[in-house]
């Protein structure tokens, strides 16, 4: 585990996200999290609907759909220490709880605790509910009798860790052949600088020309790994308790989004994980979807936004408007844009047009 972190950094899949590597340390060794650490508590919380409205003209990942996960699962984790705190008379230092924000590797602890497998596309995979979970823990002092992992896991791990990942899923290999930007690089370690989560979400400047196409109509995340993923059949439909369902969003038309302003990205986004892509996240994204899916209705929008405030709007704006419509229509809708555009970044997009 130790080993895989250290591969993936040195390779530099993290993409921008540095601070994965800043605190590598501790990710692998949770006493550096929590002196004195002896034991960890680890959730998989589902979060399977079984059944959902069918999502408009933009995807979005399942968890994209629900308030956000990192406040919603944090009042379980207070009440298992407030639990440690009575029954085993623990104080407040004396435990830590995460659900994605510390630096834990949140799967590799998840698989030693026996609450599934990790799978060719990387995710933590349990065998009674699928992949759709989500991982969180608390760090203990107390020494608590550890729960085994799945057969055939334990042999393979601290160092013979050749044949670990994805032991479960035998010959198939449809998560790393349905992967749209080919980011599953090796069974089990996906490169973020192209996977369509990463770029949707992470990113917070410009999306390269190359991956745009592979993200297709999704809006915020990637699930594509996910749903193929055989042992979903498994899933069982989440009690909710947890979690706050926002069916609503999926509804939002591609038009709508286009058209958001700050006042009412705050509304409908309030307590949502798209508080993270920002209003100009989310509308370089749109820009995305709609370049990809033609979506004619939407053209006039998608004009608009290249006269956003935001360069990066800009940017993505004009690489949509061409795939919308002609080079020569899609060069006299942007003329007004263009003759007053200053910004290099948009300026090469008008240029890679134009095959200049
Ligand atoms: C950075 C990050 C991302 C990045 C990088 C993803 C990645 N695969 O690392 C991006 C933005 C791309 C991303 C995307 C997603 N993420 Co994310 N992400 C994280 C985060 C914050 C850190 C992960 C990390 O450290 N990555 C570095 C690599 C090395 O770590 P890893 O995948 O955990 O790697 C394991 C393997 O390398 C394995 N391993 C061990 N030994 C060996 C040996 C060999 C030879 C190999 C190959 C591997 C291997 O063990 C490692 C340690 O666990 C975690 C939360 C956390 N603190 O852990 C959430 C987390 C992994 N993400 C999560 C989710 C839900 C997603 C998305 C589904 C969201 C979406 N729908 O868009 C996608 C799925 C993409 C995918 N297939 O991985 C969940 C996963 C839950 C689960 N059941 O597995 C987590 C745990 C958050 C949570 N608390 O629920 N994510
Ligand atoms: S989340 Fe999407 S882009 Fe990322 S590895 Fe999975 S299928 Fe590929
Ligand atoms: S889709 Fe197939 S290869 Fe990928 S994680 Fe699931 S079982 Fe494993």
């Amino acid at each position: 585990m130790v080993g895989a972190l250290h591969t993936w950094l040195r390779a530099g899949c993290q993409a921008d996200m540095e601070w994965i590597g800043r605190n590598a340390d501790k990710r692998t060794d949770p006493t550096r999290v929590l002196t004195g650490a002896r034991s960890a508590i680890l959730l998989g919380v589902n979060y399977w609907p079984a059944s959902e409205a069918p999502m408009g003209s933009a995807k979005w990942a399942r968890y994209a759909q629900y308030r956000d996960y990192h406040e919603s699962l944090k009042p379980g984790l207070m009440a298992i220490g407030r639990l440690l705190e009575e029954w085993a008379g623990l104080t407040s230092e004396q435990y830590r709880y995460y659900v994605d924000t510390g630096p834990v590797l949140e799967r590799g602890w998840a698989e030693r605790a026996g609450v599934g497998f990790i799978g060719k596309n990387a995710m933590l995979i349990s065998r009674e509910y699928g992949n759709w979970l989500f991982l969180a823990e608390v760090l203990t002092v107390l020494d608590i009798e550890a729960d085994a992992p799945l057969p055939g896991l334990a042999s393979r791990m601290g160092g013979a860790e050749k044949g670990r990942i994805g032991l479960h899923c035998g010959n198939c290999t449809r998560c790393i052949d349905a992967c749209p930007t080919q980011a599953i690089c090796s069974p089990g370690v996906v490169d973020a600088r192209r996977c369509v989560s990463y770029q949707t979400i992470e990113n917070k400047g410009v999306i390269p020309r190359e991956l745009r196409a592979g993200i297709g109509a999704r809006i915020y995340g990637c699930d594509v790994c996910l749903e193929v993923c055989p042992w979903n059949r498994f899933a069982q439909e989440s009690r909710r308790v947890l979690v706050d369902a926002r069916y609503d969003i999926a509804q939002i038309s591609l038009a709508e989004l286009l058209a958001m302003t700050p006042e009412r990205f705050a509304e409908v986004f309030r307590k949502t994980p798209m508080k993270r892509t920002k209003l100009t996240g989310l509308l370089r994204n749109s820009c995305i979807v709609a370049g990809n899916t033609r979506a004619a209705d939407c053209l006039d929008a998608v004009v608009a936004l290249a006269a956003h405030p935001s360069e990066m709007v800009r940017a993505h704006a004009v690489w949509a408007v061409f795939r919308m419509v002609d080079a020569a229509t899609a060069a006299g809708l942007l003329d007004a844009a263009r003759s007053v555009e200053q910004n290099p970044v948009v300026l090469a997009e008008y240029a890679a047009e134009s095959g200049g």
